[in-house]
């Protein structure tokens, strides 16, 4: 018998079953150049889809405010020993729902409201959880921002110095949302260290290189580290945050119960599988293949005229001007979406344009080679991106690149099984 708890999500929902469908559709037959995206493993969504998502586990493992914890307590000690196995950090909170709720447990640990806060500008680069003006993080606390040089277009650290010795912040943060070169921890944990600041690294956009050992490691030289774990660390959209012994009970009581309440145990769970990932070798390959091709997208780009923030990339993203080329950020987000490639408009440093226009895109290799794109796509793909930007009001040009770029996903497929299915059941 047919009832409210044993339908199919097409018998109960037919317009969400559309919409997922939709979505499935999209992925598939669009190149996603979002930096801060990716595609989770068939097992990571597995466990996100489990009935791990009815209990309520107030607290930690073994200390819970509920009964009947045991099982999911392994799933948290799983994940915890994990992290800790990757990252080589002393203490590590897997229950943030997000990278904004990790950030907003650090500052609640180490801060008072009101305290100085050193963060790099989101103009700049930075994370507008780290003290843009419309964000809690700017609302709650006094922020002094820097950025990056003119000329190199690369973290201005003499200015970090200057500035924390003028300022004498309590936290200087780093991590950046929008920027493609190595950043020096070790120089940023010693200006922190100097002037008798805590230090945190965000390390949201670079956690899966990071995780293998291709960007050098935050967690020697700073007091805290967070990150979210569903960019380039290619796990469930959440957060998570590392920190010496000594701040764990701070760190603990901060997300648990300052900020949050009952963990999403499903998602702790899917973290455990991404750190599971994360510690096979394949992923080390695909992290290494992730460079290589933001490295080749970044020469190609540049050498069809475009200008790439700060002359390359280290990483996985670029951030490049298309102003250069008589467009604003919006135009080319644009004009590229219609063309069926995926970015996001993105201010380049001193921009001259509003933010919601910009005079640059921020482009991502990590979702497109999740796909298994290397050098070769990644050629083709800049031409194509070139072609489109040298024409953006052409629909013959539109068109000519949409079939491209469907032909190009069709031979790199994503969650094939299930786009067959969801068709199948909404058609
Ligand atoms: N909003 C995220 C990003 O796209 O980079 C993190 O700031």
């Amino acid at each position: 018998m047919t009832t409210l708890m044993n339908r199919s999500l097409a018998q109960a929902d037919p317009e969400i079953a559309a919409v997922i469908a939709d979505e499935e559709r999209r992925l598939a037959y669009n190149l996603e150049m979002i930096a801060s995206e990716n595609f989770v493993s068939e097992a990571i969504l597995e466990a996100m889809g489990s009935v791990l998502t009815n209990k309520y586990a107030e607290g930690y493992p073994g200390k819970r405010y509920y009964g009947g914890c045991e099982v999911v307590d392994v799933a948290e000690d799983l994940a915890r020993n994990r992290a800790r196995q990757i990252f080589g950090c002393e203490h590590v909170n897997v229950q943030p729902h997000s990278g904004s709720q990790a950030n907003m447990a650090v500052y609640l640990a180490a801060l008072n409201y009101g305290d100085t806060i050193l963060g790099m500008n989101l103009a700049h680069g930075g994370h507008l959880t780290h003290g843009h003006p419309l964000n809690f993080s700017g609302r709650s606390y006094k922020i002094v921002p820097y950025g990056v040089t003119k000329d190199a277009e690369t973290i201005d650290y003499d200015e970090i110095e200057r500035l924390a010795h003028e300022h004498k912040p309590k936290l200087v943060l780093c991590g950046a949302s929008a920027y493609s070169r190595i950043i020096d921890f070790e120089r940023i944990g010693k200006i922190a260290r100097d002037v008798g600041a805590y230090s945190m690294a965000d390390v949201a956009h670079i956690a899966g290189l990071v995780a293998v050992g291709l960007h050098p490691s935050p967690i020697p030289h700073m007091d805290f580290v967070t990150t979210t774990t569903h960019k380039t660390l290619r796990g469930p959209r959440a957060g998570m945050i590392m920190c010496r012994e000594q701040f764990a009970k701070d760190v603990d009581r901060a997300v648990f119960p300052t900020v949050q309440g009952g963990p999403l145990m499903h998602i702790v769970a899917a973290k455990a599988v991404c750190f599971k990932e994360a510690l096979e070798p394949g992923f080390k390959e695909y992290q290494q293949q992730v460079i290589s091709n933001a490295r080749v997208l970044a020469e190609e780009l540049s050498a069809a005229g475009f200008r790439i923030i700060s002359g390359g990339t280290d990483n996985h993203v670029m951030l490049v001007d298309v102003f250069v080329k008589g467009l604003t950020g919006a135009q080319a987000e644009k004009a590229l979406e219609r063309a069926g490639v995926t970015v996001n408009k993105n201010a380049i440093p001193f921009d001259t344009q509003p933010p919601m226009k910009a005079s640059g895109v921020r482009i991502g290799s990590p979702a497109l080679t999740t796909r298994g794109m290397k050098e070769p796509e990644m050629k083709v793909i800049a031409g194509w991106i070139s072609e489109a930007l040298a024409d953006p009001e052409s629909e013959s040009v539109r068109k000519s690149v949409r079939e491209r770029v469907k032909a190009l996903c069709e031979r790199f497929p994503i969650y094939e099984a299930r786009l067959v299915r969801s068709l199948a059941q909404t058609s």
